[in-house]
């Protein structure tokens, strides 16, 4: 079998990342074949992905996603968001040689703290967020509390070497996303996700990696993250439920981690 982050055997040269489809088949097969018309290598998805409770609607999604995949024969591999069946995800064996959880042919989980290299630059994965609809949830039916990061997670960071590019699903501040009003909210959940956004940041001002991208707040920006000891260029993606799919999607180059389409 062929490592799937290397799938022909070389590294890829465009790498097409996306944004939350919450299980929307629709939407993941748009996002997927709008990232093959760019001529993506391989997709990194950013969360809450739609890995949800064994259903015929999840199970319909990974369907037509892995089809859809097969068909372009890209590989797609996620961080976990929030809005995640956790415990059956974590229930799935890592597989041995190379780390990942395997979904289906085409889909494989990245585990949190993950990292891998293409042309010389380190990508580490880093999923979770805080629901702040929590309340309106059912423990274990459309919330699992493995959905934040813990503090075992949080100190991957400080393993030895350096990182270039970080993927999350939360995003290290909202100060730099534009038109974030959370006020909606209960006070303690937005307490919740502000103190889940300084575990990321955290993270950032160890590894200090060069660009960060990030889903969730269903937004699409970029922006400089500027703190102590360094700066990190971020990039926010909009949900698959966005205006536009370009909202949904970004195309990068591999070898600069930085934006082209
Ligand atoms: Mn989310």
């Amino acid at each position: 079998m062929t490592h799937p982050l290397y799938p022909k055997g070389s590294d890829p040269l465009l790498v097409g990342l996306a944004g939350d489809w919450h299980g929307n088949a629709g939407e993941g097969c748009a996002a997927i074949l709008r990232l093959v018309s760019y001529g993506a290598d391989i997709i990194v998805h950013l969360g809450d992905f739609g890995f949800w409770r064994d259903d015929m609607t999840t199970r319909d999604f990974l369907m037509d996603v892995e089809r859809i995949l097969a068909e372009s024969d890209l590989n797609l591999v996620w961080v976990d968001g929030n809005h995640e069946d956790h415990a059956r995800l974590n229930e799935l064996p890592v597989d041995d040689p190379t780390g990942l959880r395997k979904i289906s042919d085409h889909v494989w989980h990245l585990p949190r703290g993950y990292r891998w290299a293409w042309h010389s630059k380190t990508w580490m994965a880093l999923g979770g967020a805080h629901s702040v609809d929590r309340q309106r949830r059912t423990p274990g039916f459309s919330w699992w509390p493995e959905e934040t990061l813990t503090d075992a997670e949080v100190a991957y960071g400080e393993r030895p070497g350096r990182v270039d590019v970080l993927v999350c699903h939360d995003a290290p501040t909202t100060d730099l996303i534009p038109g974030m009003n959370e006020s909606n909210w209960p006070a303690e959940e937005i307490r919740a996700s502000v103190a889940h956004q300084a575990r990321i940041r955290d993270v950032v001002e160890t590894v200090k990696p060069s660009v960060l991208y990030h889903g969730h707040f269903h937004t699409r920006y970029e922006a400089d993250f500027i703190y102590e000891s360094g700066e990190t260029h971020v990039v926010g993606l909009a949900h698959g439920g966005a205006r536009t799919i370009d909202e949904n999607v970004v195309v990068i180059d591999a070898v600069t981690l930085w934006p082209v389409v």
